[in-house]
């Protein structure tokens, strides 16, 4: 009798462990993602905006290669025509 009682007392901590982990994923799920733009960490890592890898793909954050003949942020501007490029040396 004690036995079963150990078991039901284990399947009933089994179910709160249960329960807790679910919330926990829960609260990964609504876990804020970084806005790229907003000059705030809203992910909390420690990397705001571009310096976050959340955003690395993002377009406002590709930063122009002033010599590849590509305009890689996509703002219309190409290499030297870019005005992310006025200050690079090879320009
Ligand atoms: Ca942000
Ligand atoms: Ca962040
Ligand atoms: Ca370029
Ligand atoms: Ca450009």
């Amino acid at each position: 009798m004690k036995t079963l009682k150990s078991v039901i007392n284990i399947s009933i901590m089994l179910c709160i462990l249960c329960f807790s982990q679910s919330c926990k994923i829960d609260d990964e799920a609504s876990t804020p993602v970084e806005v790229c733009d907003d000059g705030i960490d809203n992910d909390n890592d420690g990397f705001t905006d571009c310096e976050d890898n959340d955003c690395d793909s993002e377009p406002n954050c590709q930063v122009e290669i002033c010599d590849d003949g590509i305009d890689n942020d996509n703002d219309a501007f190409t290499d030297c025509d870019d005005s992310d490029c006025d200050s690079a040396p090879e320009c």
